[in-house]
């Protein structure tokens, strides 16, 4: 299928659902607009619903960066509204009706807004250095790290939103009269869409500041962070309407829907999971976060020390994973070789010569800061492997196996972990977004896991995204119902593990 000049090939994009989990009715096609917004790139993506089946078409996709001035780091916020104004205009103009619109975006980053949603304060990149102080400060006061990771259950992290806005409000303490609220970023464009500002619930457990035993916010943790508490309203949870589109004439009959605005979140509801628990989860693209579903969360101090962040599912549950550092690396390293693939064709020849290079002796540790915004990528990761006495890489393939190698073993440490402190037996990893399109990272991951990774050529968040949209129209009954449809018409990829 094409439209504007993309195409969409991939049969994994129809899911047909079977008449058993949705009988047929004679409705209309359903369209519906997903903005999914990446630190990397954004896509604005038309889910259609006929006859129990999804079709995706992805109308509009651009890249996304954030933006250094001065010393801080920024995102260009008029740009992203822009680009996803124009994918949802080629969506009006492709589809008869779009139903509703939803928006999801990474984690943590945030606005702050007078009363009528001006902003008061530049929206900074997670990636800023500005946290690093009240990092090592609350890393250094064991008291407070320990109250505030069994207020939240969230651990002390560079992009915490906490520290973020602790930072904002002692390095410009006017912007405590001159802001009314925090928005964060999918909550910020639903405003922009609907008029309506709320915060939402899974982007909200990103912050570092909402209550891990509620679902609102920790007021011990926002005093801890000298943040005024009228900046957040109750989350709502996603399936909210907002009301009609007001900034886009083309769609002003379509509904703003708030879908699980935390782009993980939206990812691990598209993922085609057995019901039982025996999946572990990843999401694997600029970060690769592993993790899983729980109606607990885990707590304590071995999670601590692992980094587990319990953030939240769209139903109101847990999702405890750990942040790996993902194709961030990858994505460093291209910029340092001019010669590096321009198209997937190319991608996968690079991946195919990665894949025949013998498996590097030296593995990263991906868990090194100096990895977070490095000048440049490859003399990082050239200096870690120096002070570990290897020999770096010689050419791009090479830092291909390296980085795949090291990314699977991280992967596979964190269901090491989280075996360990759970109890649980995971019986497959499943894998969706970028990295399931990387044979050699699922590979990696499944030999140093020791179990199959089935992987799934899914834009996850995109797909759970829409899935919300669907649900709070009425045409799938609830996610179990669309979880089912995608486990039996996906065909995944096995990956099994291979002896040392
Ligand atoms: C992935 C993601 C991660 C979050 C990181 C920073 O896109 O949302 O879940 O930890 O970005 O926000």
């Amino acid at each position: 299928m094409a439209i504007n000049g993309v195409t969409i090939s991939s049969p994994t994009f129809n899911y047909p659902v079977s008449p058993a989990a949705s009988k047929p009715k004679p409705r209309k096609a359903i369209h519906c607009a997903a903005v999914d917004l990446g630190a990397t790139s954004g896509r604005v993506i038309v889910g259609t619903w006929s006859g129990g089946a999804l079709k995706l078409t992805e109308v509009h996709r651009f890249p996304n960066a954030f933006q250094s001035l001065g010393r801080h780091d920024y995102w260009n916020l008029p740009g992203l509204w822009a680009e996803a104004q124009a994918g949802l205009r080629k969506a009006a103009a492709s589809f008869p009706r779009i139903a509703s619109v939803g928006v999801d975006t990474w984690g943590v980053d945030h606005v702050l807004v007078d009363d009528i949603g001006r902003l008061v304060f530049p929206a900074h990149a997670y990636r800023d250095a500005r946290t690093q102080a009240g990092l090592q400060r609350l890393a250094n006061t064991r008291a407070a790290l320990e109250r505030i990771y069994a207020a939240t259950g969230i651990p002390n992290v560079f992009y915490n939103s906490s520290l973020q806005l602790a930072e904002a409000v002692a390095s410009c303490p006017a912007v405590t009269d001159l802001a009314s609220r925090c928005l964060l970023l999918p909550d910020y464009f639903n405003f922009l869409l609907s008029g309506r500002m709320e915060n939402e619930l899974t982007i909200a457990s990103t912050t570092q500041l909402l209550d891990v035993h509620s679902t609102d916010w920790s007021r011990a943790t926002l005093d801890y962070f000298h943040l005024p508490p009228r900046w957040f309203s109750t989350p709502v949870f996603p399936g909210r309407k907002l009301g009609r589109v007001t900034g886009i004439p083309e769609l002003k009959d379509a509904e703003v829907i708030v879908v699980p605005g935390h782009d993980t979140a939206a990812a691990y509801d598209a993922m085609p999971a057995e019901p039982g628990g025996a999946d572990l989860f990843v999401s694997c693209g600029t970060w690769s976060l592993v993790g899983f579903e729980s109606d607990r969360p885990v707590l304590g101090p071995d999670a601590l020390a692992a980094r587990v962040a319990n953030e939240r599912t769209a139903g109101g549950g847990y999702r405890p994973l750990t942040n790996v550092i993902g194709f961030w690396l990858l994505e460093g390293v291209l910029k340092a070789f001019p010669n590096r693939p321009r198209s997937e064709q190319d991608r996968n020849r690079l991946t195919a010569a990665a894949a025949a290079l013998p498996a590097p002796r030296q593995l990263l540790d991906t868990t090194d800061p100096a990895f977070v915004n490095p000048p440049s990528m490859r003399a990082a990761i050239d200096a870690q492997l120096k002070a570990a006495g290897a020999r770096p890489p010689r050419d791009l393939p090479g830092y291909v196996r390296l980085i795949c190698a090291s990314l699977g073993r991280g992967q596979a440490d964190a269901k090491i972990r989280f075996e360990q402190m759970t109890g649980r037996r995971f019986a497959r990893i499943l894998v969706v977004g970028g990295g399931s399109r990387n044979p050699l990272l699922c590979q990696a991951t499944a030999d140093a896991a020791g179990i199959p990774v089935v992987s799934y050529s899914l834009e996850g968040t995109a797909v759970g995204n829409l899935a919300r949209q669907l649900i709070a129209l009425g045409a799938v009954k609830d996610l179990a119902t669309f979880r089912a449809c995608l486990a039996r018409q996906l065909k995944g990829t096995v990956h099994s593990p291979r002896g040392t």
